[in-house]
């Protein structure tokens, strides 16, 4: 196999790998703020960055390439809030983008169609993974203004009760 698309690819690979990582220590920061669904959301993330990583590593083998699993940074552990997490999504993903997207120019510039047709899965499956994260930061915004609209209703009930001298 081409060995420049080796190299690149080997490096994507660690990165999907350091991105699952990631996406399992924001679910087991989600466990603290007891938040079920959300906790289920980023264990599937985390399964299919595993599964990016995967399909980049069968593609590899069977071009008879070698796969070289490097270190890669420790992910960060404590948030603030779950808008937080979400919006750390949004900026990784916009980062796996841009080095789809690179990887793509190196496969064109190199005329090597088989990576070409691989990364294109990569290319269209970036665009789900970056609306996920829009869409998912958007309803918890949505959310929060209901919570807010709720008890502000409540708060309009509140009466003045004056004070009976009597008692
Ligand atoms: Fe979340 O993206 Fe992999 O490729």
């Amino acid at each position: 196999m081409n060995k420049k698309l080796e190299k690149a690819i080997n490096t994507q690979i660690n990165f999907e790998i350091e991105s699952a990582f990631i996406y399992l220590a924001m679910k087991n920061y989600i466990e603290t703020l007891s938040l079920d669904g959300f906790v289920n959301w980023f264990d599937i993330q985390f399964q299919e960055e595993m599964a990016h990583a995967q399909k980049f590593m069968d593609f590899v083998n069977n071009l008879g390439g070698r796969v070289e699993i490097t270190n890669w940074e420790s992910p960060k552990n404590e948030y603030k809030s779950i808008l937080e997490v979400l919006e750390t999504s949004l900026g990784h993903e916009k980062e796996v983008t841009r080095r789809i997207h690179n990887l793509m120019n190196l496969a064109e510039e190199e005329k090597d169609y088989p990576t070409i047709s691989l990364l294109h899965w990569y290319v269209d499956e970036q665009v789900k993974e970056e609306d996920n994260f829009s869409r998912l930061i958007e309803k918890v915004k949505l959310v929060k203004d209901a919570g807010l609209y709720i008890l502000d209703k409540e708060l309009e009930s509140r009466t003045f009760v004056p004070i009976n001298p009597e008692k």
